[in-house]
């Protein structure tokens, strides 16, 4: 295999945690489309191995990777370009991440700001696998050497990470195997904000229902959350420079841009100066045009699960075909006996 010589290559994973958010809709599916519209070769993974860092009920994570699937297969994703699987069905990546297990330091992962988030004050009783998720997230990607991941903001630290593992790994076998890979962090909406707190991130743990629109809101739920998001009592401004100290105001911009595929500019131009009261129904009217045919979509896909299981089968089988020979010569490198 030629070393230091990456081929373009896209990998994003998300988790099938339930409760899937307009966060996860802007800031990941909708980005994954445009990847694969730009005729590189994408790979997009239900990282079920991640999702039971904290628990599941095994049933409802069965129904959630399903979902997450007819999910992403909804927003546009063709599971003939781009490969669509669950992780825990190519056993490559847990494989490669217990070696990552052995390259990360405890220093680096102590760092690591969600699992500070999501341990909380418990980080005692937090699970191992928590604390250990981004040698797993390293992994996932790098089993496939893929170039660039397409991320929210929040991740960043996490892609940070990817390379310190890459680069430890390898600098301490002398060797250029893994691939530096680039964060993807582009567009109006790679941190959709919560629609009760413009400083919290938009997330499906958060218990207040109404900060998040959820995939599968109906057109009354999505209409009451937005015009129930806080914001102060201003009109809009008139350009985007206006928006700085007002961080609810531009995240409901933020949103209204990146559905409509405008920049921010672009809204602006057609929203600014409108009273909350005329914007926020014009949001939500965008928000329910584009959304319903994805709820509609999923529903339908999900009537079938052995069609979403075959796709995701078929997945695994090309997406091992990549991962295998990427983890037979790690074992080499590392100086299995094989
Ligand atoms: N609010 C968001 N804005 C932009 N991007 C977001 N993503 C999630 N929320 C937002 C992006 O979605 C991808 C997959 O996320 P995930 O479900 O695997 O994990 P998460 O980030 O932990 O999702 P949540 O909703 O925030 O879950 P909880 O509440 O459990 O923490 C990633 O690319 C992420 O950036």
């Amino acid at each position: 295999m030629a070393e230091a010589s990456f081929t373009p290559r896209v990998f994003s994973g998300i988790q099938p945690s339930g409760g899937l958010t307009l966060g996860n809709y802007l800031g990941a599916v909708k980005r994954f489309v445009e990847m694969q519209e730009r005729g590189v070769e994408t790979l997009y993974c239900m990282v079920d191995l991640h999702a039971i860092t904290v628990w599941q009920d095994p049933e409802a994570l069965r129904r959630n990777t399903r979902q997450l699937a007819a999910f992403m297969i909804a927003s546009g994703i063709d599971p003939e370009r781009s490969i669509v699987f669950n992780q825990s069905q190519v056993p490559e990546h847990a494989q490669l991440g217990w070696i990552f297990n052995c390259v990360a330091r405890m220093g680096w992962m102590k760092r690591m700001t969600q699992f500070k988030d999501k341990a909380g004050k418990n980080a005692e009783n937090a699970s191992l696998g928590l604390f250990g998720y981004p040698a797993l997230m390293a992994a996932d990607i790098l089993i496939y050497h893929a170039t660039h991941v397409p991320v929210g903001e929040d991740q960043k630290q996490h892609l940070e990470l990817t390379r310190d593992i890459a680069a430890k790994f390898n600098h301490d076998y002398g060797v250029e195997f893994f691939p530096m890979t680039e964060p993807v962090i582009e567009g109006v909406a790679t941190k959709v904000m919560s629609l009760r707190d413009g400083s919290k991130k938009m997330s499906k743990s958060d218990p207040s229902d109404m900060s998040r629109i959820n995939m599968g809101d109906d057109a009354d739920t999505i209409a009451q959350k937005f015009r129930k998001a806080r914001t102060d009592p201003e009109p809009l401004p008139e350009t985007v420079d206006g928006l700085a100290d007002r961080a609810e105001a531009r995240n409901l911009v933020a949103i209204y841009a990146a559905l409509g595929d405008r920049t921010m500019e672009e809204a602006m131009a057609e929203v600014g100066g409108q009273p909350f009261a005329q914007f926020k129904p014009r949001l939500a009217d965008l928000a329910v045009e584009k959304l319903a045919p994805i709820s509609a979509e999923m529903t339908r896909l999900m009537d079938d699960p052995a069609q979403i299981d075959a796709i995701l089968n078929r997945g695994a089988e090309r997406a091992r075909a990549i991962a295998g020979p990427i983890l037979d010569r790690t074992y080499d490198i590392v100086g299995m006996v094989r």
